[in-house]
């Protein structure tokens, strides 16, 4: 067994015995909570049509202000891409977590890769691929299937309402989180026995923030990321290995 190997043993022996008190968890995902799923995260390179853009730059409303076809292009790629991907171990794992105990996942992530595995208390803190609204009186709109034919300019759908036009209903820098996603998670992790931080550069705010909350509260924290990332003293146990290895053998 190689030292790594030996390491991510006995790191998931503690991180066991931090979740064995039972108790409510809550699961925080970022992207590489999906990178198994094959879908890209933030920081991975960007790929095909997107390669040379970067997801901050396009995820803010001066972008779809500046070039609205090309983020709502950006948008209808990203949810056929996540349409035709499958759930893996990771999400897997969270979701048979509910026939021992209470769970609550908080994500990052606009996908439903949680919701398809089985997850059934899912707050995303920045809103959804799959839904959308008018950008001027906010009304939802359903535009549709996406077409999988690759574009990197599409007009999206006009509100009938009046002069808006349809984005998507998702979170940008610089916008707000939706108040009761927010509330709602903030109250999952500190009512937790232990959270389980999945997945995230812990860069983000507010949702960078949940970690911190769950540590100042006395509340144990494990990460699983096989890389570095932004959170430092607030996790108790680093387990590190990607989602789909180790969450199975985290959560059995
Ligand atoms: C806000 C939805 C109040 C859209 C996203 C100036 C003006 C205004 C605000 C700010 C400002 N300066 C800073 C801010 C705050 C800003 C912010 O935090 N900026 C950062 C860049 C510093 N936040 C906001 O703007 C938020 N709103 O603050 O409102 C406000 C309002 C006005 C004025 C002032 C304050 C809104 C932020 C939400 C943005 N929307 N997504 C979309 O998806 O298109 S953010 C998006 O990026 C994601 O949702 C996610 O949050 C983030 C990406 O982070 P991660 O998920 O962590 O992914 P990443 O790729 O970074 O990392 C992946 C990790 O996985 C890596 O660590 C890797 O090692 C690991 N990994 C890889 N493979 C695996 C793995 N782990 C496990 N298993 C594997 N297999």
């Amino acid at each position: 067994m190689s030292t790594d190997d030996r390491d991510l043993r006995d790191a998931l022996s503690k991180a066991r015995r931090a979740l064995s008190g039972g108790g409510p968890l809550a699961v925080l995902s970022g992207a590489g909570m999906s990178a198994e799923s094959g879908v890209p995260t933030f920081r991975d390179a960007q790929t095909g049509l997107w390669e040379r853009y970067d997801p901050t730059e396009l995820a803010t409303p001066e972008a779809w202000r500046h070039d609205r076809d090309r983020v709502w292009a950006w948008y209808r790629w990203r949810e056929h891409l996540v349409s035709t991907a499958p759930p893996n171990a990771g999400h897997t794992a969270v979701a048979r977590a509910e026939r021992h105990r209470q769970v609550v996942v908080v994500t990052q992530n606009v996908d439903d890769l949680h919701e398809r595995a089985g997850s059934t208390v899912v707050h995303h803190v920045h809103g959804s691929l799959f839904a959308h609204r008018c950008d001027t009186c906010g009304e939802p709109m359903h535009p549709g299937p996406p077409s999988a034919a690759p574009t990197d300019h599409l007009e999206p759908p006009r509100c009938p309402r009046g002069d808006g036009w349809a984005r998507p209903d998702v979170v940008w820098f610089g916008e707000m989180l939706p108040s009761a996603a927010w509330e709602a998670s903030v109250s999952a992790v500190t009512g937790a026995s232990a959270v389980v931080v999945v997945g995230t550069s812990g860069l983000v705010h507010p949702a960078a923030s949940l970690p911190t909350l769950a540590a100042e509260t006395g509340i144990p924290v494990i990460e699983v990321n096989p890389g570095p990332s932004g959170l430092g003293r607030e996790v108790d146990v680093h387990l590190r290995a990607p989602a789909g290895r180790v969450l199975p053998d985290l959560l059995a």
